[in-house]
């Protein structure tokens, strides 16, 4: 009797289990927390464990949640024959490719009206599921397309693959082909991990998904985060006459889905080959949003008779094709490591690379970051080097070809010394990056303090720009901030392409900037460590720059933002003689900002609000919405969580937007913030 009942409560708990499973991993949408669903699985454990003290091994279901933890090693991967071989697509670079596409098709389906749907191609490696009953009873690789490799070991660990399918209409055997990949942050989370072991890092989230695919062991592949889509049907067997598989794309998509299968959201259903490069542009545009990489869209045709009409050329179908981004990753030669110095004396190696069209530009620098980064990945001048250039991302060295590295080369080491002025280059200890103790006696620290209180987020000087600095700091016509205000119109009108007029626009520039604000002022004098928002966090809290310059150590700590490191530089900057002399020197040519009223804890309405803005603002510049937010009380985050309080949503929102309206968080546009603003 017990056994019975214990028998049943494992069904039960496991149907349980498999539900939040699948609104995790698959939906995105849990409902139950972390700490709910881990003690579920420790009571099925325990069930099960006593089933097989029971001598019931056959209570514990292949299907069973607890059955993704991995099981034996292999020798070596089994070859599998696709019974319907993989398919490839062909692929698209331009707009006309597209249209010719579209034009092809139109051709061929005897300009019969057709729909195209279209989703993302991810970054990942083909797969096949096949269910008999609707249980998976093999996974394998695409290989050739004709033949792959059986890694069900594998495939069974990944969540968001289900080991049964839900209901019950689904055919006797049933093949479901897409990606697996690994998810961005997933990817990020393996290789910080593998940093710590000391171990090998992955180049890219798909190196990093093969990598754990095709192991062994497959309590390794267990150990990674791996993701699935599914985007097409292979080999079906026995399908219900009453309910016969759908009769377009989109349509197979929601079927898959409701059988628990993992689809893409972004998956669209077009009109037209305009509609497409629609499509093709906003994925662009939202690419670096998406918790995944893709390497372009996929266009087919919907209806599944139109497909068969069109038919196939090779391998490829003839109605489908990609659509493919420019390439983010490139090879190129590392030329030279060239050593910069920052603002606060920071020295870093810039790689100096034969110029290579990636990620839509051609790139000639990329950084190295520090010298740990250097060994990490192991680069040497005169090395093959995977350039990436992820959207708008600066451009990043991911790593070394080693098999290309060739005689001769030595391993880099960072100068003791700084390039520019040959002070003493140290590194503290806690501190990746060594520093010129050169201070402002250096001209490339001097530069860069120049060239950041002058920008546009600090005192906003319209037409210095950072050739124009750097000649009047080598002419030793400005040695300090201060000496902006005290240029003369012959000065600007001697420095190279510099005439008359934009000697006065130049001027007029200056006059204007000394209306500033306090907190512009602020972030604009370097503090190490104090941003726009710190600064804008310290003017409103002390409204005046004497009470700032006045504050202690554990004063300043009592202000949003600071925390210990923040406070002993704003307090080291205010007790340097020289750092005096020259605001003193800034305040008497005339620089100022208007008195800052403290507001009643009523006028902060947004007071204890988290906020997030997201998409691009037409009426406001983003700074100063931010600004204003924090004025009003609130506090103002990067990403959207349960704590968000408010999504200000402008233009072409995305990720962020979604995962606001999934957690039933408060959106506003930006017309409705700006009227916020205007009634308070
Ligand atoms: N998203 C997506 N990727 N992908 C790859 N759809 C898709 N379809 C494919 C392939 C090879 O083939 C179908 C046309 C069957």
């Amino acid at each position: 009797m017990i056994k019975i009942s214990t028998q049943k409560q494992i069904q039960q708990l496991s149907e349980t289990i498999n539900y939040h499973s699948h609104r995790y991993y698959v939906l995105d949408d849990p409902e139950i927390p972390d700490s709910e669903y881990d003690k579920l699985f420790r009571q099925l454990e325990a069930l099960e464990a006593e089933a097989l003290e029971a001598q019931h091994p056959e209570w514990v279901s292949p299907d069973s949640p607890t059955q993704r933890v991995g099981g034996e090693v292999l020798k070596s991967f089994q070859a599998v024959t696709h019974q319907i071989p993989m398919l490839s697509l062909s692929n698209a670079f331009s707009t006309e490719e597209i249209e010719d596409f579209s034009r092809r098709i139109d051709d061929l389906l005897d300009h019969d009206v057709f729909k195209i749907a279209a989703e993302p191609k991810l970054d990942g490696l083909a797969i096949s599921l096949r269910y008999e009953h609707g249980i998976l009873i093999q996974a394998a690789t695409r290989g050739d397309g004709q033949s792959g490799e059986d890694v069900t070991q594998n495939v069974r660990t990944i969540h968001a693959v289900p080991l049964k399918l839900s209901g019950s209409d689904y055919p006797r055997i049933l093949e479901v082909r897409g990606e697996i990949f690994m998810p961005k942050k997933g990817f990020a989370a393996l290789n910080r991990s593998q940093i710590n072991k000391a171990e090998k890092t992955f180049a890219n989230p798909r190196n990093a998904a093969a990598g754990s695919l095709r192991q062994l062991d497959s309590k390794i592949t267990a150990s990674r985060p791996l993701d699935m889509f599914c985007y097409s049907l292979g080999f079906i067997d026995g399908e219900d006459p009453h309910k016969p598989l759908k009769n377009t794309h989109y349509e197979i998509f929601q079927q898959l889905a409701e059988w628990g299968l993992p689809v893409c959201p972004e998956v669209k259903l077009l009109d037209d080959w305009h509609a497409c490069i629609e499509y093709y542009d906003s994925i662009l545009l939202h690419r670096s949003e998406l918790p995944y990489e893709i390497d372009g869209v996929v266009y087919k045709v919907d209806n599944i008779q139109q497909q068969k009409k069109a038919g196939f050329i090779s391998r490829a179908p003839r109605w489908a094709i990609a659509h493919k981004f420019p390439a983010e990753e490139a090879l190129t030669t590392l030329l030279n490591i060239d050593v910069q110095v920052g603002r606060t004396g920071a020295l870093t190696p810039v790689a100096r690379l034969a110029p290579v069209f990636v990620g839509g530009v051609t790139v000639t620098n990329a950084t190295l970051h520090n010298q740990d980064e250097i060994d990490r990945k192991n680069v040497r001048i005169g090395d093959t080097v995977i350039v990436r250039r992820a959207g708008d991302v600066i451009p990043e060295v991911v790593t070394s070809v080693l098999s290309k590295r060739p005689d001769n080369t030595r391993a880099y080491k960072m100068p003791d010394h700084c390039p520019i002025c040959g002070s003493l280059a140290e590194r503290n200890n806690d501190e990746a990056k060594s520093r010129c103790t050169g201070g402002l006696y250096c001209s490339a620290q001097r530069k860069e303090a120049i060239k950041h209180f002058a920008s546009r987020k600090a005192m906003d000087i319209d037409g210095l720009g950072d050739k124009l600095v750097e000649q009047f700091v080598d002419a030793e016509i400005i040695h300090d901030i201060a000496d902006l205000f005290l240029l003369s119109k012959a000065q600007i009108s001697s420095m190279e392409r510099m005439g008359e007029k934009s000697a006065d626009n130049l001027i007029k520039a200056i006059e204007i900037s000394k209306q500033t604000s306090l907190a512009k002022f602020i972030y604009a004098l370097g503090i190490r460590e104090v941003g726009e928002s710190t600064a804008l966090a310290l003017a409103n809290a002390y409204k005046e720059l004497a009470a700032i310059k006045r504050a202690d150590i554990e004063d300043l700590q009592e202000v949003s933002d600071v925390g210990p490191i923040v406070a002993h530089n704003v307090k080291t900057f205010f007790s340097q003689p020289h750092n005096i002399e020259v605001l003193d020197k800034l305040l008497a040519s005339g620089i100022n900002w208007p008195a800052i009223h403290t507001r009643e804890a009523k006028q902060q309405p947004l007071a204890g609000k988290t906020i997030v803005l997201t998409g691009s603002l037409s009426q406001m510049n983003r700074n100063d919405a931010k600004a204003r937010l924090i004025e009003l009380g609130a506090k103002v985050s990067a990403s959207v969580s349960k704590n968000t309080s408010i999504l200000i949503a402008g233009e072409k929102a995305g990720s962020k937007l979604k995962k606001a309206n999934d957690l039933g968080i408060q959106v506003m546009n930006e017309n409705e913030m700006l009227n916020l603003f205007q009634s308070t």
